[in-house]
């Protein structure tokens, strides 16, 4: 990482601790006990800031972009507030989901509902000691059980603290935007994202049901869905549109050129482009999965063994041969080597046992690969993505920067109130041609 880019995402991690301590001096406040305040602080220290943080930092670039010059601190700690309050959605979203997917890991860690309990693992909280029954109980049939917790996970309780993350963010709108024109305008937009991703894992959810493979149920147009859904409108759409309102963009306005005027609704422009950005993106992702080795990429791909509905399996779904498709139908999903043993789930087990596996996933998932690269998955890839980079850069010229902009009521706006065609290109440079 370079230096500034260190320097920028430590400056962005300060203002996590601020938003931190409002949290929590706010349950303190509220009267809430002391464990629990504590409980909620680890729920927030261990959930929301170790990722990427691409998207909550994206808010703070594009303010940046529609302002057209550096903040003063009171703008940084605004637009910084906004970018956690996408953190904060992402980690509830997370926290949620690794239950529901019944995953492990999640950023290097244990997930929250399997690491152990905060409660349990203060200095006070003190191990119960084994009781002794009291004389006057002796007598008669009691039987006292003393719990002999040693690590107990968060379990269940990870429920609640998914919605205390949640809530999180309309708690912060408040204290930082609640006399400001955009706030309605900003909890409107966190309504309507949650809504739709939670639309998107539900169809995730439907598509690929645990313990399920039937490759049947796949298609480019469901993984469209779920890209979009699931993860295009939260991790694009959202921070920008947040920037734009915190920049008190209008719901439209009129560029007037040389010869022509043009009514801009910056918004509805910025959806078209940002939506098929994060398709774009997430297309990659599947693509790296497959393609990418495990040292450049930084973890091994997994996506064929958990069954995932990846753009790769829909896109060669779609043009292998009814042969290949039947090694996809016996060999997608699937740990190990199928066709050492018996069919079906048994043969799993059989190559599990028997350890023959030859790699992370098995012959299964080499057989998948093979079909891949017979259909020239890397060449239809290559193919997408140049045009997908064009198209997106066609779109991203349509927004126009000269002439002289005036507002729906024919007033002139100042020219820093309009869209800004970097907002985009600075999204696109950085996912263009990466390679992990
Ligand atoms: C992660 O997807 C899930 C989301 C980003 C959205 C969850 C939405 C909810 C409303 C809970 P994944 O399970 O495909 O990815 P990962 O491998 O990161 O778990
Ligand atoms: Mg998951
Ligand atoms: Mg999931
Ligand atoms: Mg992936």
């Amino acid at each position: 990482m370079s230096s500034a880019k260190a320097a920028r995402r430590a400056k962005f991690e300060s203002v996590f601790n601020l938003i931190r301590d409002e949290l929590v001096d706010h349950a303190n406040k509220e009267g809430i006990p002391a464990e629990a305040v504590e409980w909620y602080r680890k729920n927030l220290e261990y959930n929301v800031p170790g990722g990427k943080l691409n998207r909550g930092m994206s808010v703070v670039d594009t303010v940046e972009i529609l302002k057209g010059r550096p903040l003063t601190d009171d703008e940084y700690v605004k637009a910084a507030v906004l970018g956690w309050c996408v953190e904060l959605l992402q980690a509830y979203f997370l926290i949620a989901d690794d239950i529901m997917d019944g995953s492990i890991t999640r950023r290097g860690q244990p997930c929250w509902y399997l690491s152990p309990s905060p409660a349990l693992t203060t200095p006070s909280a003190t191990p119960v000691v084994p009781a002794t029954v009291p004389a006057s109980l002796a007598s008669q049939e009691v039987s006292i059980t003393t719990p002999t917790y040693k690590h107990p996970p968060v379990g269940m309780t990870a429920i609640n603290d998914a919605f205390m993350v949640e809530s999180a963010i309309f708690r912060l709108l408040k204290v930082h935007f609640r006399s400001e024109a955009c706030y309605l305008d900003l909890i409107e937009l966190f309504h309507d994202i949650t809504y739709k991703t939670e639309m998107g894992q539900l169809v995730d959810l439907v598509t690929a049901p645990e313990g399920v493979v039937d490759l049947a149920r796949f298609s480019l147009e469901r993984h469209r869905i779920i890209v979009t859904y699931k993860t295009a409108y939260y991790s694009f759409h959202l921070p920008v549109a947040l920037a734009m309102h915190m920049c008190h963009l209008p719901e439209s306005y009129t560029v007037k050129l040389a010869q022509e005027s043009k009514t801009i609704r910056p918004y509805d422009l910025a959806l078209s482009i940002l939506i098929p950005l994060g398709e774009y993106f997430q297309i990659q992702d599947d693509f790296l999965d497959f393609s990418a080795t495990p040292e450049v990429l930084g973890k091994i791909g997994t996506d064929i063994v958990d069954n995932k509905c990846s753009w790769c399996v829909n896109t060669v779904m779609a043009v292998c041969t009814p042969e290949q498709r039947l090694i996809l139908d016996r060999n997608y999903g699937r740990k190990g080597d199928i066709e050492a043993g018996a069919k079906g789930a048994d043969a799993d087990k059989k190559a599990d046992v028997e350890g023959e596996e030859t790699e992370a996933g098995g012959l299964c998932e080499k057989r998948v690969k093979e079909v891949y690269e017979a259909v020239g998955l890397r060449k239809i890839y290559a193919e997408y993505e140049a045009g997908v980079y064009k198209r997106l850069n066609e779109l991203i010229e349509s927004i126009p920067e000269e002439g002289i902009i005036v507002d729906e009521k024919g007033q002139k706006v100042d020219v820093h109130n309009g869209l800004k065609r970097q907002v985009f290109r600075s999204f696109l440079e950085k996912i263009y041609g990466r390679s992990k």
